[in-house]
């Protein structure tokens, strides 16, 4: 059995340029050839590679902020008339003050009027820049990600979305950590909309996808369930992805986090995937997501976890035990002479055990 893998070239149109950093412009991390090293690396290995297909914005406009998808839309035009890539001299939509909790106190969240307020009203870092490509890239890798669902809807037990701009940083209101739409959370959504009642979202990624998890926090339905660099000892998102955020109301018990140590090699690793796989297990989903970032690899620049290229294939090959029909959604990765081989033994991994 191999994978569906699903692509699409409007995923290059989206350029970082830079990502802020501490207030310094740094090379953005998140490029374009990530998607055309695995895309290389799959075919080397003999995957067909799908288009995907238009589908409309239903899905999305229940899983986001139809005001947040209206912003991603439109800002960049907007951004370009206010003349700023004249005036201060910057072609990229980058806030220069967010909106906190704190600073409002209570006072209602408005649309502000000045377009560079509006960038900080829909975005929580200063990372995650906008550029002329940048809405059309993340819809089209809503579509892929919706694409790999129609797969599996169909009969495919494994299909894997080469979705970028990743996704797992969204909320349904804000994005970030060079983020813009959740294609994992569409993901489910779709599979839930399909007549999964129950849906499992497991988290590979280095980072806490406090998007997903804070979209599905309150749901029984839709466990999510990640392993990820501790945020307390320091590590992006920093203020979520810890081991007591469990889920709320209807959600109380569906969520998990197993926070690791900086410097964490595979038998803890996979010790944690194995604990992932009994809380889907236990939760009874008939489907899977696999948020799948590949930058816990020893090689990544953006995380300090030390995980090897056979300690991925070991991981998807524990998530494939489970049996159930799986969407794997591309999330980060970051370094280019690896990422297509670790993302290619995931997959070989989640497509082992099974009966083609
Ligand atoms: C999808 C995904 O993996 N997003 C993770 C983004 C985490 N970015 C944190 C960046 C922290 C600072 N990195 C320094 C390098 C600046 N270019
Ligand atoms: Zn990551």
């Amino acid at each position: 059995m191999t994978a569906v893998v699903v692509a699409d070239a409007r995923c290059l149109l989206h350029v970082p340029s830079a990502e802020i950093w501490v207030g310094v412009r740094t090379p953005g991390t998140e490029v374009p050839e990530r998607a055309t090293a695995i895309e290389a690396e799959l075919r080397s290995r003999g995957h067909e590679v799908r288009p995907s297909t238009a589908h409309d914005d239903d899905v999305l406009l229940r899983i986001h902020d139809p005001a947040l998808v209206e912003h991603l839309r439109t800002v960049h035009a907007r951004w370009v008339a206010a003349g700023f890539p004249q005036e201060p001299g910057q072609d990229r939509v980058v806030p220069y003050l967010m909106p906190t909790e704190a600073m409002l106190d209570g006072l209602p969240l408005r649309e502000p009027t000045a377009v560079h307020a509006a960038a900080g009203r829909y975005c929580y870092d200063t990372m995650t820049l906008v550029g002329p490509g940048t809405w059309e890239a993340a819809r089209a890798a809503v579509d892929v990600a919706l694409t790999a669902v129609d797969a599996v809807v169909a009969g495919a037990p494994l299909a894997y979305a080469l979705a970028r701009p990743p996704g797992h940083h969204v909320t349904r209101s804000a994005y970030g950590g060079s983020c813009y739409l959740n294609n994992a959370a569409v993901a489910a959504q779709s599979l839930r909309d399909a007549g999964h009642e129950r849906v499992a979202v497991v988290d590979i990624d280095a980072h806490h996808g406090n998007g997903t998890q804070a979209l599905f926090y309150d749901r029984a339905d839709v466990l999510y369930c990640s392993l990820h660099v501790d945020p307390g000892a320091g590590w992006f998102p920093h203020y979520a992805g810890f081991a007591d955020e469990t889920g709320r109301g209807d959600g109380a018990g569906a969520t998990l986090n197993l926070p690791l140590a900086p410097g964490t090699t595979d038998a803890a690793w996979l010790d944690a995937v194995d604990r992932l796989a009994a809380a889907v297990e236990s939760h009874g989903a008939t489907a899977l997501v696999v948020s799948l970032g590949v930058d816990s690899a020893a090689a990544d620049p953006e995380s300090p976890l030390d995980i090897s290229v056979a300690g991925h294939r070991a991981a998807g090959e524990r998530l494939a035990a489970l049996g159930l029909p799986t969407v794997a959604v591309q999330e980060g990765g970051y370094d280019l002479g690896t990422i297509g081989v670790l993302v290619g033994e995931t997959l070989a991994g989640l497509a082992g055990p099974r009966q083609g």
